[in-house]
């Protein structure tokens, strides 16, 4: 059967990614990270405090519904337009950074409070944002991020982990992402 097929098999929605783990079959990337530290680091969820497992739900969600939708318009634009074969659509890179300035300084004002986006404690509401951001600071407007002190040292240090540098490593920028399609 052709991949595609057994995708759509999979997600309803015919995306990626899919996990199947046991006789569960998981679609939504954000429930599959749940799952995923449920399982095997419940800690990141800040699982044994209220308090800590509620800020990871809201800062899981501010980065679903605010940062995401904001820097993947700009994403979309500058890294996958051209591989696309489609020009940029450069309205739609400027409505979102404008978004984007905007949501940044929400996470600015966060992080001069906590080191972490849920608290002083690094969890998952953190790593969730590594693959949007990884693609981000490799466009032409990494500087939006590099002007705010807190969220650029935020953004160093997530992507400073040795775990984020092998994800890094299949996430390539540019050219090296051109190159997978030769
Ligand atoms: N909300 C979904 C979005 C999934 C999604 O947008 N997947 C993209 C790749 S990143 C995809 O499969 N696009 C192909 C398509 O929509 O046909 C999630 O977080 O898993």
């Amino acid at each position: 059967m052709h991949p595609l097929m057994i995708l759509c098999l999979l997600q309803p929605f015919g995306q990626v990614p899919v996990l199947e783990d046991g006789d569960l079959t998981l679609f939504e990337s954000r429930a599959i990270a749940r799952h995923v530290f449920r399982k095997h680091k419940p800690e990141l969820l800040g699982a044994g405090s209220l308090e800590h497992s509620a800020m990871v739900d809201v800062w899981l969600e501010v980065e679903a519904h605010q940062l995401h939708p904001a820097a993947g318009g700009v994403v979309v634009e500058c890294v996958f337009a051209p591989l696309l074969g489609r020009a940029r659509n450069q309205a739609a890179i400027d409505e979102n950074l404008g978004k984007l300035k905007k949501v940044l300084e929400v996470y600015e004002a966060r992080l001069s409070q906590s080191r972490y986006l849920a608290g002083d404690f690094l969890s998952v509401a953190d790593l969730s944002h590594f693959t949007i951001m990884h693609y981000f600071m490799g466009t032409e407007y990494a500087a939006v991020v590099e002007a705010l002190p807190h969220v650029r040292a935020w953004w160093e240090e997530l992507a400073a982990r040795p775990a984020a540098r092998k994800v890094a490593e299949f996430m390539p920028l540019g050219a090296g992402l051109a190159k997978k399609d030769e």
